[in-house]
C-alpha cells in the first residue's frame, strides 16, 4: 500500500473500498477492514496529532478482526451476514451499551459514520478551489456528519486537529498520486465507489433499524 518509503497512496485505498463490493452488492468485511488500515496509515501521515484520530479507529479495526479470525468468522464474512447472524443471536445491546463486549454492528456503525466524514470531505476537496482551506472544508465536513454523534470534548479536539492539516494542494500532494490535478481527477474517479459502500451500510443499517445503536 506504501508508495515509496513515508507515504501513502490514496488511490490504492479508495480502490480498496471499491473492492468491497460483492457481485450481490454486499459489503464484504475483509476489503472493509483492509480500506480502513489504508486510511489509518494514511491519517498517520498527517501528523501526530491525528493519531488521536486514527487510535479509535485502530481499536475499532482490531475488534473486527477479531470476529474475522473467531470461530463466528464465516458470520462476519459480509456486513449483511454480520447484522443477520448478531440480531438473530441477540448480541447486541440495542437499548444501553454495557452487558455484551463490543458488537460488530455497534463497532461497524462507528467506521460508517466516520467514512461519512471522509467521503464529504474528500468530495469538497474534489471541487475545492486552490486558495480553499482543508481545515475549514474538513470542519464543515465534520460538522456536518461525525461531530453529531461526538460530546463537547472530542468535538472540540477534533476541530482543533483539523487546523494542522497542510494547505490544499499540499494535501492533494500527500495523497501520492501525482501532481493536485492528478488527485483531483482521482478522487473524481473514485468517490463514487466510497459512496455506495456508505449508502449500501446506510440502508442496511436503517432496515434494521440499527442507526442508533449505542
Ligand atoms: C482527514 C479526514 C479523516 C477522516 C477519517 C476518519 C477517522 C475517524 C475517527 C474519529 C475518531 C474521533 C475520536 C474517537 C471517538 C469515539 O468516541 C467515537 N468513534 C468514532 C469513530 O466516531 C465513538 O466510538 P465509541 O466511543 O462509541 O466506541
Amino acid at each position: 500500500m506504501a508508495n515509496g518509503d513515508d507515504g501513502v497512496c490514496l488511490k490504492e485505498v479508495l480502490v480498496t473500498f471499491q473492492s468491497c463490493l460483492s457481485d450481490q452488492q454486499e459489503i464484504l468485511m475483509d476489503p472493509y477492514i483492509a480500506g480502513w488500515k489504508g486510511l489509518v496509515r494514511f491519517l498517520n501521515t498527517l501528523g501526530a496529532i491525528f493519531s488521536f484520530i486514527s487510535k479509535d479507529a485502530v481499536a475499532k479495526i482490531q475488534i473486527m478482526e477479531n470476529y474475522r479470525s473467531s470461530e463466528q468468522k464465516s458470520q462476519y464474512l459480509t456486513l449483511q451476514s454480520m447484522v443477520k447472524y448478531e440480531l438473530a443471536n441477540n448480541l447486541m445491546d440495542l437499548k444501553k451499551q454495557g452487558n455484551h463486549s463490543p458488537s460488530g454492528c455497534r463497532t461497524i456503525l462507528r467506521l460508517h459514520r466516520a467514512l461519512r466524514w471522509l467521503q464529504l470531505f474528500l468530495e469538497s476537496l474534489q471541487v475545492s478551489t486552490e486558495d480553499s482551506s482543508t481545515a475549514a472544508l474538513c470542519a464543515e465536513a465534520y460538522n456536518a456528519s461525525l461531530a453529531n454523534h461526538h460530546p463537547w470534548l472530542i468535538r472540540k479536539t477534533a476541530l482543533l486537529s483539523f487546523y494542522v492539516l497542510p494547505a490544499r494542494n499540499d494535501f492533494l500532494e500527500l495523497m501520492n498520486v501525482g501532481t493536485p490535478a492528478d488527485a483531483v481527477a482521482m478522487l473524481e474517479e473514485a468517490l463514487p465507489s466510497i459512496s455506495k459502500v456508505y449508502d449500501i451500510t446506510q440502508a442496511l443499517y436503517a432496515q434494521h433499524n440499527l442507526l442508533d445503536i449505542p
